[in-house]
């Protein structure tokens, strides 16, 4: 079954980011629940502030679950990332992520690795930096696989890493990481720019995919851009694929009418898959 989540981001410094529901939690479980979503997924500032949410009480009210928990705050507010030259700054990185992988499975949710994963540098060349990721992934995978989740690893567009682009690198990744507790995160913005084909990727990576950023292409909501869906959903139907579809999307033009307009193409796509 695919399941409909969207996503929440309580980052002040991620205000202009490509989140539907921004700052007001209650507010956004309450219309993530009226439209019919399954999930909501969480954009924190840290672990410590999932741990101080009633997030809890306000999945339970609203008939909720929490999809994933992004890790993306560790490099936005603390520009901390998992191939930095700098030995302590990469165990920082390592700590936050682990905070929210343990944060995240107390939902049974699993966190997410995109930003964090960083780039290489003129400090730390490709190969450097591709072997401190896996190594890193491999320590984080365990950490999930422990507390009863896994991690996603989501490669990003070329302006956003240049580690890995598309899922096949992503594939090549996780095989070197060698770790069956982390799986692949497929974010439709990221691969409309950088793969050949977004179903063939999606059905060349196969199960290896546990997630789905679902987003057009210019990062709003699914309908208001020119990606193709039908394709999409034909690939994942023939792979019999379960996981989240989940709306990671500007408020455009509004939240509400994001999420009305996200929730209408999932009905559309997999509605039936689902039901
Ligand atoms: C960043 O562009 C992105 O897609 C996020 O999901 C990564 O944290
Ligand atoms: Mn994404």
């Amino acid at each position: 079954m695919i399941r409909s989540a969207v996503t929440v981001s309580l980052v002040e410094q991620a205000r202009r980011g490509p989140f539907v529901f921004h700052s007001d939690l209650p507010a956004a479980c309450a219309a993530a629940a009226e439209l019919g979503f399954h999930a909501i997924e969480l954009f924190a500032p840290s672990a410590q502030h999932i741990r101080q949410l009633p997030l809890q009480q306000l999945l339970t009210q609203h008939g909720l679950s929490l999809a994933a928990a992004g890790t993306g705050a560790g490099m936005l507010i603390h520009q901390l990332s998992l191939c930095d030259p700098d030995p302590a700054r990469r165990q920082q990185a390592e700590l936050f992520i682990s905070d929210i992988i343990d944060a995240a499975a107390e939902f049974q949710a699993p966190a997410i690795i995109g930003s964090m994963q960083g780039r290489w540098t003129d400090n730390t060349d490709r190969t450097t930096a591709l072997s401190l990721l896996s190594a890193a992934l491999h320590r984080l995978g365990d950490r999930a696989a422990k507390a009863g989740t896994v991690l996603l690893y989501e490669p990003l567009n070329r302006y956003e890493t240049n580690l890995c682009n598309t899922l096949q690198q992503g594939c090549e990744l996780l095989n070197a990481c060698g770790s069956d507790s982390v799986k692949l995160l497929a974010d439709l913005f990221h691969m409309n720019i950088e793969e050949t084909s977004i179903a063939q990727a999606l059905l060349d990576a196969g199960t290896a995919v546990g997630h789905i950023h679902f987003v057009d292409s210019n990062r709003q909501a699914a309908g208001l851009g020119h990606i193709d869906f039908r394709p999409i959903a034909a690939a994942l139907q023939q792979l019999n694929w379960h996981g989240y579809a989940s709306a990671e999307a500007f408020p455009l033009p509004d939240s509400q009418s994001a999420a009305e307009h996200t929730i209408r193409s999932w009905q559309q796509l997999f509605g039936r898959q689902s039901a």
